[in-house]
């Protein structure tokens, strides 16, 4: 019996003396055994890369110990659960992360020295995963570091893409994209469970069938294809919780080989199971809009179904009464993206449970919460109602049900109000017919969430005003926070080494609230001169990655000063190019005297353009030309460099967050929903250059405006700055530096001539020309800071002290109560 089956293995493990050590020579052994018998290399000759894959292996046998460990606990204690579902986790790299939450970096970097090999380089050989575009799929990863940490009974559920984003690689200054296929050298971060396998259907026909006396639609499928489990152990710090993001990959159904068999239509089968991969082969990256893309529905529909039919066998493997769901069950809808878990819930409760519509549609209505991440209405999905009936045709009837008592509830709220019903609407009439995926989800969740205060009062009063208006009880924020496990302990291991001797303890790092504790601090000469130290160190590391990478040498004593994010029209990169530009031009006339007086600036952008977006692939190649005519301008020299990096990412990141001095966040007001890239520079230290929007507001709540350096108009000034259009008083730089570029002054003319257009008059839609002059003040403000470096360094400390509140820990904490109602479920030790 398992009784007696627990009972040997637990003698056993006595027997074993317990599971894994973590003690230099227990690890040694362990990577010694894994170079021998995984990665099949001799014991007495591996490579860096050999030692990574042998030591990851290492601690993933770690890992999956405290998994096993903490899903046992879950099951015994069965309390209720938060299943976040997100299209997108910008995961990076594992080994630092999981060695550190695992609490035994000292030990595996001992081990590995004593070996012959360097922390450090061994750590470098990993790939970053990128499943992921930008802020929304690295946000879903610090969220889960925090789930882990807080000892939340959490799975995160995604798509596991066989090509993550797109490598960034620069050719004549011009992007290229290339495909990034990350698992070609194996990913010891996952573990496959082919035993969990679920089905999932597309395409064919509706029918009634009629079961005890009652009719019931069921789904006939013209197509079924196999979802398979993927699972990523994450770890949380100082706790032995070690939750899953369970990733699905597609494969053909065995049915689909045995016809092709039966017909001997052999290539053709292979054929079709290639087709059935592509499913989960690739990544959409961020192209404004997907609408109408069939492999992008199927995508969706994938991971939406393949996720409920795993959540709902764990619930039923327990329960019997559905009426119990939604006190075991929260399902977080990140974005839209994933709503079609709303008609699919639906669909299995009426059709496969036979709860009754009345019935499903209250539990429906209960368990989904939906946080959006968007400003932008192109954001919006919508499907064409075609594609939904070839594809999901159950779905298209769900959801014109719930559309129909969505209409009957509102017209007994606004009355025959038609224009105000057809706003409201699922479903869009119109050229193509199409649902509104936003009002979906809007409708049916008992929770929309903003990710920032600005944000959800812009949702209130402009993108959601009809919805917020009847339903304001629904509405709620939870600013993003960050993980400070990743974006100080793993990326500035030297800021976390001060903080801890200066706080007197590392509570810190779960109690980010704590950093608070560092303002008594903010004079002390001798905390200035370690912190001066720190933060010279980790400049030094990013001056040498800047030269491996671009040739180029670059000063210590310049201003680092880092724009690194998505290229956008309305994060604008073009502002912070055109204001280098400018100062460019003021060195040139200076007289030789006076450019003594210049604080040397090291100007470094990065990021990637979406491949169909060519306002931001012409600002890329606008960077480079201009950074080819500065870089070599003898007149220059080091007052002046600037930098693009390639192919930024996670890893990038993690080496020139620490190293910066100063960090732009410069969006039009009102267009960034909240920014995290600026969390971790706060964290680290590092001073902001940044416009009153997202959660920079609350940013500037926290350390006050006299620690950072803000300008630009504000939200409520961007509307009547846009009436204005090209009577606005622009300063004479801007159209200067604009003439510049469009004169050729930097070659290309012909290729920046539409850049330009962007910018001038009517067109400034983003208002670079309004916000330029006191982009130059702000500018300015923040070289005269640099030059009394104990002003600086004052503010630096309070940067880092005033950041707790951007921890993800608190933004999840918010979510568990406020909006999932769940609790801590910590695992014994
Ligand atoms: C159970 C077990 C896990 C196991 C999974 C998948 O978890 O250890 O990994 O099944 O086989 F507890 P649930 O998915 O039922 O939570
Ligand atoms: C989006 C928003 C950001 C926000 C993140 C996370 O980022 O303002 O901080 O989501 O909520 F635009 P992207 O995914 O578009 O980069």
């Amino acid at each position: 019996t398992s009784g007696e089956r627990t009972a040997k293995a637990e003698r056993m493990f006595e027997l074993m003396d317990g599971f894994l050590k973590n003690d230099p020579l227990s690890l040694q052994k362990d990577i010694l055994d894994h170079v021998e018998y995984t990665v099949a290399r001799s014991r007495f000759s591996f490579d860096d890369f050999e030692a990574y894959q042998a030591l990851s292996h290492c601690i993933r046998d770690r890992l999956i110990e405290r998994w096993h460990d903490t899903q046992l606990h879950f099951k015994r204690k069965d309390p209720k659960r938060v299943y976040f579902l997100s299209l997108e986790y910008l995961m990076g790299r594992s080994l630092s992360n999981s060695i550190i939450n695992l609490g035994i970096r000292d030990q595996c970097a001992d081990a590995l020295s004593q070996l012959g090999f360097e922390f450090e380089v061994v750590a470098e050989q990993e790939g970053d995963a990128a499943l992921g575009n930008g802020g929304l799929a690295r946000l879903s990863a610090c969220q889960m570091d925090s789930l882990a940490t807080m000892d939340f009974p959490a799975w995160g559920y995604g798509l596991r893409y066989q090509y993550g984003l797109f490598r960034q690689v620069i050719l004549d200054g011009f992007q290229h994209e290339q495909p990034d296929y990350w698992l070609n050298f194996g990913n010891p971060w996952e573990i496959e469970r082919v035993h969990v396998t679920y089905p999932v259907k597309f395409y064919g026909t509706v029918e009634e069938e009629i079961l005890n006396g009652e009719k019931y639609k069921i789904w006939i499928p013209g197509e079924t294809i196999e979802a398979v489990a993927y699972d990523n152990p994450i770890p949380g710090y100082g706790t032995r919780n070690t939750i899953t993001l369970r990733l699905w990959a597609a494969k053909p159904s065995n049915q689909h080989d045995m016809e092709a068999y039966n017909t001997g239509d052999y290539i053709d089968a292979v054929v079709n199971r290639q087709r059935a991969e592509t499913i989960s082969s690739i990544l959409y990256p961020d192209d404004r809009s997907h609408q109408g893309k069939e492999l992008r529905l199927k995508q969706q529909y994938f991971f939406v179904s393949a996720s409920l039919q795993d959540i709902i066998r764990r619930f039923k493997d327990v329960h019997k009464d559905f009426n119990k769901f939604p006190d075991k069950v929260a399902l977080q809808l990140n974005d839209i993206h994933p709503a079609l878990a709303i008609p699919e819930v639906m669909r299995v409760f009426v059709d496969e449970e036979h709860l009754g519509w009345n019935k499903a549609f209250d539990l429906t209505c209960k368990i989904f919460s939906f946080t959006t991440h968007t400003v932008q209405a192109e954001a919006l999905e919508k499907i064409p109602v075609d594609l939904l009936e070839s594809l999901l045709p159950r779905h298209l009837q769900i959801i014109y049900d719930i559309n129909s008592y969505f209409m009957e509830e509102l017209k007994k709220r606004i009355g025959l109000d038609y224009n105000r019903l057809a706003r409201m609407s699922i479903v869009e009439e119109g050229a193509v017919k199409s649902i509104r995926v936003a009002n979906l989800s809007l409708f049916c969740s008992h929770t929309v969430n903003g990710v920032s205060k600005l944000h959800s009062e812009l949702l209130q009063t402009r993108v959601f005003k009809d919805f917020y208006e009847l339903w304001p009880e629904k509405f709620q924020y939870k600013t993003n926070g960050v993980t400070q496990r990743r974006w100080i302990v793993v990326s500035n291991p030297n800021l976390c080494a001060l903080i801890s001797k200066w706080l007197g303890t590392e509570s810190w790092i779960r109690d980010i609230d704590l950093l608070i504790g560092l303002r008594e601090y903010a004079t002390d000469i001798s905390l200035h001169q370690e912190w001066q130290m720190v933060r010279r160190v980790n400049k030094m590391r990013l001056a040498e990655y800047i030269e491996a990478t671009s040739g180029l040498k670059v000063s210590l004593d310049a201003m680092f000063d880092v724009q690194i994010k998505r290229i956008h029209q309305y994060k604008r990169q073009l502002l912070n190019i055109l204001g280098i530009i400018h100062r460019y031009d003021c060195i040139k006339n200076m007289a030789k005297d006076d450019r003594r007086k210049v604080v040397p600036r090291v100007c470094i952008i990065g990021g990637k353009a979406a491949p169909g977006y060519e306002m931001a692939k012409k600002m890329i190649k606008l960077c480079h030309a201009v950074a080819e005519k500065i870089n070599n301008d003898s007149d220059v020299g080091d007052l002046l460099k600037l930098v693009f990096i390639p192919d930024y990412n996670v890893s990038v990141a993690e080496l020139v967050i620490p190293g910066a001095d100063l960090s732009q966040h410069i969006s039009t007001a009102g267009h960034e929903a909240s920014g995290t890239g600026s969390m971790k520079f706060l964290m680290n230290g590092c001073l902001l250059l940044a416009t009153a929007d997202g959660s920079t507001v609350e940013i500037i709540e926290e350390i006050g405006e006299d620690n950072m350096f803000l300008f630009g108009a504000k939200v409520h000034e961007v509307p009547t700055l846009r009436e204005k259009g090209s009577t606005i008083k622009v300063p004479l730089q801007f159209a200067r530096v604009v003439r510049m570029v469009r004169d050729g002054y930097f070659g290309f003319q012909d290729y920046f001539k539409s850049l330009c257009d962007t910018v001038e008059g009517n067109s400034d839609y983003y208002l670079l020309g309004a916000d330029f002059g006191s982009y130059l003040e702000a500018q300015a403000a923040a070289d005269k800071a640099f030059v009394d470096q104990e002003k600086w360094t004052r503010m630096s400390i309070l940067s880092t002290a005033g950041s707790g509140r951007f921890s993800s820990d608190r933004t999840i904490q918010d979510y568990a109560e406020k909006t999932w109602g769940i609790e801590p479920c910590r695992c014994p030790l």
